[in-house]
């Protein structure tokens, strides 16, 4: 087979480049390990920044987004049972949208399946040949059966656990790593959320986090140990948990209910650079993770997507390769900046094991000046909604 973009991982990153493609006439086919129910099986991110939201809207799949998503002006971070309103459409002038990730890449699978869309499930043994050359191309099997694609270009979109990025050689490739001490137990239940918009809870007792999916489907958060195991963590134990982490009056309108999803989701900072070599360019998981705490991993996957679909669209439309050459260096410059966030927003929320009083006294004095200074509310509010592509 022969496509301009070859892209590895049918997860947003992979669908949203392969249907903003698309939209330009520029051809693709997107090979995908799992299966879509599998896909679309995984519960994830939550909060969409508006560039997400505009990129989705040039794609032409942000009907149902537009229509079910909640827009949300800002958002709380509690302090014990203090409360910090921070209103980022005041502060920035601009909100953000709670639409769950299963509900995007469902979104995208459709949009590509009524475009025609070439999209292989259950590949295996995916290979990427010749990246450094201008005719790379991916050998991988279906059942069994080996396949080829000839391309122009290879988009790695195959998360923090696929080939593409180990495909740079070692010695090319930098990457940097921090693996925090604590992961995230997430539950889903049929019960309406305890509060209208996302609750941040720093608490004696570790991170809690309030958030929601639509008006009776609650998405709720606490920290745990490293070693705990899901199977340890019952209903009640976390209902439990949960109520002595958030503040008392909000505890009071908690309705509690079963989970009908639980897992436990370590928490990592990583970034690999360079992020192209050659003709393979990496976007999202597969060039950085960032702790879920200030709601960056898909938004950060978005502006990769962006700057390689409009590098691309550039090479193909205008002859113009100034993209394409800059896209690690101008993607990389918006990454960091999200790590750097997502790592400032775990610190000052959560408990980590090694804390002593000195430590805790400066989260309480950040929270505090959080709480009494516009200039430091505008200063969260600008890297929650989204820097600026
Ligand atoms: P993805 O990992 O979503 O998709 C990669 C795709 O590539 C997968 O479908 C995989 O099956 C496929 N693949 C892998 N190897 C392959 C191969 N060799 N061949 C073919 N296909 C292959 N972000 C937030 O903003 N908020 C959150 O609350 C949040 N929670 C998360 C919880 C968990 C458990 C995880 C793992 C991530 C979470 N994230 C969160 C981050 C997450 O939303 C990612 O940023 C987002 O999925 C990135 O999308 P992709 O880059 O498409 O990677
Ligand atoms: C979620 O709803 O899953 C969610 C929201 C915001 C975050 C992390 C997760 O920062």
């Amino acid at each position: 087979m022969k496509t301009q973009v070859a892209i590895i991982g049918g997860g947003p990153s992979g669908l949203l480049l392969s249907q903003l493609l698309h939209t330009v006439g520029i051809s693709s086919i997107v090979l995908e390990r799992k299966t879509k129910e599998y896909v679309l099986g995984r519960i994830r991110a939550g909060v969409l920044e508006q560039g997400f939201v505009q990129l989705m809207r040039k794609a032409g799949c942000s009907e149902r987004m537009d229509a079910e998503g909640f827009v949300h002006d800002g958002t709380v971070i509690s302090n014990a049972d203090e409360l910090i309103e921070l209103n980022f459409t005041e502060l920035t002038g601009t909100p953000v949208l709670v639409y769950g990730q299963t509900e995007v890449t469902r979104d995208l699978y459709e949009a590509r399946e009524k475009a025609g869309g070439q999209i292989e499930y259950e590949v295996e043994d995916v290979v990427i040949h010749d990246a450094k050359t201008d005719a790379p191309y991916l050998t991988y099997t279906v059942h069994g059966e080996e396949r080829r694609i000839d391309c122009d270009y290879v988009a790695g979109c195959d998360g923090f656990h696929g080939v593409s990025r180990q495909t740079i050689p070692s010695d090319v490739r930098q990457e940097f790593e921090k693996v925090y001490p604590f992961g995230w137990l997430g539950i889903l239940s049929e019960t309406p959320p305890v509060h209208e918009e996302l609750i941040y809870c720093n608490s004696p007792h570790g991170f809690a986090l309030c958030s929601m999916r639509n008006a009776n489907l609650s998405r709720y958060y606490v920290q745990v140990p490293l070693t705990d195991k899901v199977e340890e963590w019952s209903d009640e134990r976390f209902w439990d948990e949960f109520k002595r982490r958030i503040p008392a009056e909000v505890a009071e309108k908690l309705v509690t209910g079963p989970s009908i999803e639980k897992s436990i989701a370590p928490l990592r900072s990583f970034v690999t650079e360079p992020m192209s070599w050659g003709r393979l360019f990496l976007c999202g998981d597969a060039a950085h993770i960032v702790p879920p705490t200030g709601a960056k991993g898909l938004n950060t996957a978005a502006s990769d997507i962006h700057y390689l679909f409009e590098a691309l669209k550039a090479h193909y439309l205008e002859g113009d390769d100034s993209g394409i050459e800059g896209y690690s260096e101008k993607a990389l410059l918006r990454v960091w900046k999200a790590e750097r966030f997502s790592w400032w927003m775990t610190n000052l929320l959560h408990r980590f094991p090694e804390q002593g009083p000195f430590d805790i006294k400066m989260q309480q004095a950040e929270l505090n000046f959080l709480r009494d200074n516009k200039e430091a509310q505008k200063v969260l509010a600008q890297n929650y909604v989204g820097l600026p592509y």
